[in-house]
């Protein structure tokens, strides 16, 4: 979770300082849903949609080839040419978004289809609701496909939150198709206990309540945040502090490196 905080309030800082030439979507306030389900799933192939830095990070990417990504660097991650959004680390293997949303939830599902390998798909409360993504949760409980669906559920489509744009609940859906289902607090010890039951009766999907601190691409903020578990955790962890101060510092370093080259 520290490191997904301090890379993104760097890359938060590059983006004001206008060094990324694209949009950048930030995961901060949401990092403890990678940060745990990637601790319980190492092997799993991980498909993301545009706020995927999170999951690069949590499940072992490369942060410096992210950071050249989103400076637009060749030794970015994509060459550069991808951006934020697109960032992926293929040494995972985690494939990114390519701008249809609730993609990585088909792309994941064909995937465990024809690969028969776990596999992950993060998407957010919005992408759930597009047609594919509905289809590919029936198909992967007929077919007993081994994946595991994440809805990063910040409650909000860009702007708009799930009241004003649906009267029923993803999770309530694919519960009804026979995927075994959860829907819970971002806190990461209930992550962990939920994904490790989850996990035992692929395919499942679990809603883990989020919340995103910046706005939907950019740095802006509208005010304090509803919640932040990582806050809430500094107080909980033995050694928490001195943990935070050496990812932080590491993630300095990482950020000046390239930055002092400019
Ligand atoms: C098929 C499609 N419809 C609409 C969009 C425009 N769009 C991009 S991101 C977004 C909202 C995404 O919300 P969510 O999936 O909840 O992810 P979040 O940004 O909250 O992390 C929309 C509507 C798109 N990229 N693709
Ligand atoms: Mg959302």
């Amino acid at each position: 979770m520290c490191l997904i905080r301090h890379f993104e309030l760097h890359a938060a800082q590059a983006y004001e300082q206008k060094l990324t030439p694209g949009t950048v979507y930030l995961a901060v306030g949401q990092e403890a849903s990678s940060a745990t389900v990637s601790m319980l799933t190492p092997g799993y192939a991980v498909f993301t949609q545009h706020r995927g830095h999170s999951a690069l990070l949590a499940h072992g990417g490369d942060p410096a080839a992210l950071r050249d990504e989103l400076l637009g660097l060749e030794s970015g991650c994509c060459g550069g040419r991808g951006g934020s959004a697109c960032a992926q680390d293929i040494a995972i293997p985690m494939y990114a978004h390519h701008g249809q949303l609730g993609e990585s939830i088909a792309i994941a599902t064909g995937y465990a289809l024809a690969s028969k390998k776990p596999t992950l798909a993060y998407f957010g409360d919005a992408a759930a609701e597009e047609d594919y993504a509905l289809s590919s949760f029936g198909f992967a409980a007929t077919h007993k496909l081994p994946v595991l669906y994440v809805c990063e559920d910040n409650n909000l489509s860009i702007l708009t939150p799930i009241e004003d744009r649906r009267n029923w609940n993803v999770y309530e859906v694919a519960d009804s198709m026979g995927l075994a289902t959860a829907n819970i607090d971002d806190d990461p010890v209930l992550i962990h206990d939920t994904v490790t039951r989850l996990l035992k009766s692929l395919p499942a999907f679990i809603n883990i309540r989020t919340c995103r601190h910046l706005w939907h691409t950019g740095v802006g903020r509208d005010g304090p945040p509803e919640w932040d578990r990582l806050d809430e955790y500094r107080s909980k962890v033995p050694d928490a502090e001195a943990i935070e101060n050496r990812v932080k510092e590491s993630v300095e370093a990482l950020w000046q490196e390239q930055l002092q080259r400019q």
